[in-house]
């Protein structure tokens, strides 16, 4: 017997994430993130009972890759269709899934109003730092300095502004309850990025407001670096400007 014929698998396919190769490019955060999403929903026997609003972004047919029922909002719209889907379904799970793009620039008054309300959705915050699906443009969480096509010599602050923390701003609003940001790098940030996934998921079920991740997702092409790369681009550079861990969580007795 070979060396491989004597591997065990460990872990396989949730039943949930289609059996579909993606578009995704070599490296990109969102496949990993569709993963920890959809093992959730297996784990915790979630399938019929949950609706995922899907973005506009590279993550634009989430619904080929999920195996739920899924709607489709217009950009930055999400947070609104799943108010209006809560609403008229209060015993079903709603999460919406979203760019940085799509929440902290023409959805960012979507997303305001309905964490502002307290909504009892769950929002799941790729932050790729960048208009992704659109060529790389910058995004209103573009670091400084950085260079994208919109911005070819670097985010100039006094002309741009400093990078935008959805997750802050939002942590302020009264009626939120769980913030988290989490960042898709190391196997042990990614199994927090899902614990912090089901927390979100556990707000709602237990019907106690708004809660958001944010995720830190590694973007390589338009950052122009190697996949292997960005990880540590995270960490040294990202996590300086959106600090991973606990933001709010006025929600659960537990500080953890
Ligand atoms: C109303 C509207 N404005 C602009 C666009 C163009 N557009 C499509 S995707 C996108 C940016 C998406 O970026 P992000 O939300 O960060 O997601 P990513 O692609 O990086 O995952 C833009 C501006 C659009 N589709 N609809």
């Amino acid at each position: 017997m070979t060396e491989s014929k004597e591997l065990t698998l460990k872990a396989g396919r949730p039943a949930t994430l289609l059996e579909q190769r993606t578009h995704y490019c070599p490296g990109c955060g969102h496949g990993t993130a569709h993963r920890l999403v959809m093992e959730i929903i297996d784990e915790d026997g979630l399938r019929e009972n949950v609706i995922g609003i899907a973005p506009v972004g590279c993550a634009v047919v989430a619904y080929h890759y999920m195996d739920i029922d899924m709607v489709e909002a217009a950009h930055g719209r999400a947070p609104a269709v799943a108010t209006g889907l809560k609403r008229v379904h209060p015993d079903k799970l709603v999460f919406t899934y979203q760019g940085d793009g799509d929440l902290a620039a023409i959805g960012a008054g979507e997303a305001i109003h309905a964490a502002n309300r307290g909504e009892n959705i769950s929002v799941i915050f790729i932050n790729n730092i960048c208009y992704g699906m659109t060529g790389g443009q910058m995004a209103p969480t573009t670091l400084v300095g950085q260079k994208t096509t919109t911005s070819p010599y670097g985010r100039n602050i006094s002309t741009e502004g400093p990078p935008l923390r959805v997750s802050e701003l939002l942590a302020t609003l009264e009626r939120v309850v769980y913030v988290e940001r989490c960042m898709l790098t190391t196997p042990k940030e990614i199994r927090k990025a899902k614990e912090a996934i089901r927390k979100v998921f556990r707000v709602q079920q237990e019907k106690k407001g708004f809660a958001l991740v944010e995720i830190l997702s590694p973007c390589p092409t338009h950052w122009r670096m190697p996949p292997a790369e960005c990880g540590k681009f995270i960490e040294e550079k990202l996590t300086k400007v959106f600090p991973v861990g606990v933001i709010k969580n006025t929600a659960f007795a537990e500080t953890k």
